[in-house]
């Protein structure tokens, strides 16, 4: 395939398209590599306005937040140059997509950084179909004004090759936090999650507690201001809506390490897909949750005339700029926000009833540990007692390829982790005890002193990576490599 524009710059010396062998298809790839790029992103510090008195400075893409809606052709191969005008060497996750290592943008997995005040080019064939994203993937540790502390996140939406039409159009939301600061302890939701504790789990959470030489908790992260679109609560522009239209709303929390919500009053959502995968039940829910790097797609038939905030439950965020203004056409008035009653989130609801998944070719287990402050103040995790080394970036474990994996994952920590698998999706096996099939995914919360089953087939050879994608618990311990055979 090639596009027009591409055609008509390079038609004069490009032989006949569609001669189909393979010296043409070879000439064709040149001429792509050597035209312009389809896109440019460049890294730069800059200023995001997210009120008029809340004006930050952070690291974003072209001079914006969010970074730019990337629209991309399912398998038709995509030039992007990337510039880096920072000081620093950066690296741009094509995150939820099946691409080689060259480019999935994980230094852990051998991408190239994009060196600071230099550029890359970086070309693949975006697959699969729906709603991604991309963010920097560099180790921030105890900086925060580094990594997905900063603005460097974008929506990218993968055409398929036929989209369904049950709504009148789309709207993308951007989840983020601004102005980090560490401090002790958090105030993060955690009885959110369907499923109960596991009692051996918290028993191995608390023997870890009590053999810590640091009798204090790590640092966590908190934030003082809070975006949808990169505007505070009541200063962007309102999604105006009428009565009737069905909005088809691509969410993607785009934080470093928090898990959000959103309810729009008098509304409902029907969830139609997760991390852009069509779920096998769509399903209307009263509320949303996701965590760090989820993605939901969600029709809201817009029912219920009205002013209205589209925003988190927590109080505190919403207050300080989580939340966006509905409006109806002809609806006057202050936006009213109406507190939902509590509702648990369950992935299983959307999988495939009465379905089970198919048998893995092998298991993996995998338990979670939280060790309290162990390395200069801040947690250190490790799964089956070993955190990943950044220093050697060693795989741990030797996959096959074609092969179906079961990774069983036992959360021994209070913290809800999401869990995330670079270069493939997952089907969700088990979830807060309830077995499901036919959700697939590529990042899963699991709930504090909760286990949750997923497989995936080895189908995209070279290093990938697995990782909680808390910025704070990937860069001190959690987090580890796969090689294929
Ligand atoms: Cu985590």
């Amino acid at each position: 395939m090639i596009d027009r524009r591409t055609l008509l710059a390079y038609g004069a010396v490009l032989p006949l398209v569609g001669s189909g062998s393979s010296a043409a298809r070879a000439a064709e790839q040149a001429a792509r590599d050597q035209a312009k790029a389809d896109y440019t992103l460049r890294i730069a510090t800059g200023l995001a306005e997210l009120a008029p008195d809340h004006i930050v400075s952070t690291t974003m893409y072209n001079g914006q937040f969010p970074g730019p809606l990337l629209r991309f052709k399912e398998g038709q191969r995509t030039v992007v140059d990337v510039y880096n005008d920072t000081d620093t060497p950066e690296l741009v996750h094509w995150h939820g997509q099946m691409i080689p290592t060259e480019v999935d943008g994980a230094a852990e997995e051998g991408t190239p950084y994009i060196p600071p005040r230099g550029m890359r080019r970086i070309a693949f064939a975006p697959k699969p179909a729906g709603f991604r994203f991309y963010h920097t993937h560099v180790v921030a540790g105890d900086d925060l004004n580094r990594g997905t502390y900063t603005g460097q996140v974008g929506p990218v939406y993968i055409e398929p090759k036929n989209e369904p039409g049950a709504y009148d159009r789309e709207v993308f939301l951007v989840l983020k936090e601004f102005e980090p600061s560490f401090s002790r302890g958090g105030d993060m939701a955690m009885n959110f999650l369907s499923g109960e504790p596991i009692k051996e789990l918290q028993d191995i959470g608390k023997k870890a507690d009590d053999e810590a030489k640091e009798k204090t908790k790590g640092y966590e992260v908190g934030y003082d201001l809070f975006s949808i679109n990169g505007k505070m609560l009541g200063h962007g522009e309102p999604i105006r809506v009428k009565q009737g239209e069905r909005v088809l709303f691509h969410v993607l929390n785009g934080s470093a390490g928090e898990i959000r919500s959103l309810a729009l009053p008098g509304h409902t959502f029907k969830v139609v897909a997760m991390d852009g995968n069509p779920v096998p039940t769509p399903r209307d829910v009263p509320l949303l949750w996701l965590g760090t790097a989820e993605r939901i797609s969600a029709i809201v038939e817009m029912n219920h005339p009205g002013v209205w905030v589209m925003g988190d439950l927590a109080d505190d965020d919403r207050n300080r700029g989580m939340g966006i203004v509905v409006e109806y056409a002809g609806a006057k008035g202050k936006p009213q926000w109406a507190k939902p009653k509590s509702y648990k989130w369950d992935y299983t609801l959307f999988g495939k009833p009465g379905a089970a998944p198919a048998n893995p070719d092998e298991t993996m287990e995998f338990t979670i540990v939280k060790h309290n402050a162990a390395l200069n103040g801040f947690n250190q995790w490790t799964l089956n007692d070993k955190a990943f080394s950044m220093k050697t970036m060693k795989p741990t474990y030797t996959i096959h390829q074609g092969r179906r994996y079961r990774l069983k994952f036992r959360n021994a920590s209070d913290d809800i982790h999401p869990l995330h698998l670079h270069r493939h999706s997952f089907e969700l096996v088990k979830v807060g005890g309830k077995p499901t099939a036919g959700v697939i995914k590529d990042v899963v919360m699991l709930g504090g002193f909760q286990e949750c089953e997923f497989d995936f087939v080895a189908d995209n050879p070279g290093m990938t990576l697995f990782h909680c994608h808390q910025q704070l618990h990937m860069d001190f311990g959690f987090m580890f490599l796969f090689d294929y055979a």
